[in-house]
């Protein structure tokens, strides 16, 4: 059990359970879960629902009915304690004041206005505080917020999907013996839609969006659209398109802005700037944590030359294309594979 207890463990694995319950609606917000603890029971538990809102540990400290046990409790929060005002009080204090004496955190939060004064406020005020219990699965529940913070960058999903020989699907209109073709089934394209609810932003390169016109919305799923990027650098694309319908927000990437009335907001690539960077940069500056790259093929061996990706998502099929696109080449460390209907989803980390 390393360091900390069977019960430490225990209980935070609730905090992460409960984090988990506002999955893609906390954003700019990390997930927090916590749990109060009395006496070997839970008195008490609470979840970050959306940014704006009150803290985990806010909630399930007015969850305890008999707040007279607060004295003798431990609370459980899967991210330190906030210690500044932001759109909320800081939660370190709230704990100070509710009297509560042992504090046990999953990770420390890398928000330069928190960033290890949480736990300092909590100490000084003769708290005890233990800090690390499931530390690398708390940070993996908020892998977005860290890498933004961290990384100054969106946290990074490529995605895609290719034939057993390692072609790509898109040019979804390419035939296989006179007939349009999918290499996966029904079944993954809605996984693919939950994906899209869970991320900040999606892209495609400029050739993905003519050949296939995608709408990159969520159809198949419920939740939330993600902001639509695309890279179009000489104004290529014709206005008819899909990503131009105005349904959604869309950002176009050029590198000479044109009046030529399309639905979107137009942002400059630099002289001699990788688009990919002015994308980033963007991204990062509009609090947006998270993009999933939905290709082409140029696309995404840019992202993964740049060594800028953070997880590929790629859905290998059944059937063979013979020549077509060749798909990109490095994946990474694969963590998972899961069969979906009549392919194979494999999950790669770049660690
Ligand atoms: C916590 N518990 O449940 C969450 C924390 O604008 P605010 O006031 O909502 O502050 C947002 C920041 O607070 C966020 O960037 C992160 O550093 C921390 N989130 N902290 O103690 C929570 N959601
Ligand atoms: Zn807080």
């Amino acid at each position: 059990m390393g360091k900390y207890g069977e019960e430490d463990i225990k209980y935070m694995c609730r905090c992460i359970d409960l984090a988990l319950r506002a999955e893609g609606n906390t954003y700019p917000n990390p997930m927090v879960g916590s749990v109060i603890v009395h006496d070997g029971k839970i008195i008490g538990e609470g979840y970050h629902l959306k940014a704006g809102g009150p803290h985990a540990e806010v909630h399930a400290i007015a969850s305890v009915k008999h707040p007279e046990l607060l004295k003798d409790s431990t609370i459980y929060v899967s991210l330190e304690p906030c210690s500044h005002f932001g759109k909320t009080p800081p939660c370190a204090q709230r704990i100070i004041q509710a009297g509560i004496p042992h504090v046990v955190v999953g990770c420390l939060d890398s928000n330069a206005k928190v960033s290890g004064r949480g736990i300092e406020q909590l100490r000084a005020a003769g708290v005890d505080v233990k800090v690390g219990v499931l530390e690398e699965e708390c940070r993996e529940l908020n892998r977005r917020f860290f890498t933004w913070h961290e990384k100054h960058r969106p946290y990074i999903i490529l995605k895609w999907a290719e034939t057993r020989d390692g072609f790509l699907d898109i040019n979804r209109q390419a035939t296989v013996g006179g007939r349009p073709t999918w290499i996966t089934s029904e079944y993954a394209r809605r996984a693919v839609h939950q994906w899209r609810s869970r991320e900040q932003a999606i892209m495609v390169g400029s050739n993905t969006a003519l050949a296939d016109n995608p709408g990159l919305q969520v159809r198949d799923w419920t939740g939330p659209n993600p902001l639509r990027v695309v890279i179009d650098r000489n104004n290529k694309l014709p206005g008819g398109l899909e990503l131009f319908s105005g349904k959604e927000p869309t950002l176009l990437f050029t590198s000479e802005i044109v009046d030529d009335g399309k639905n979107v907001e137009k942002v400059l690539i630099n002289d001699g700037e990788d688009p990919i960077d002015a994308v980033l940069g963007e991204l990062y500056k509009r609090n947006i944590q998270s993009l999933i790259v939905e290709g082409g093929s140029q696309l995404l061996s840019r992202f993964i030359e740049r060594n800028l990706w953070d997880e590929a998502r790629v859905f290998v099929g059944q059937m063979d294309f013979g020549d077509g696109i060749k798909a990109p080449a490095t994946k990474g460390q694969l963590i998972d594979f899961t069969h979906f209907d009549n392919s194979i989803l494999y999950m790669y980390r770049n660690i």
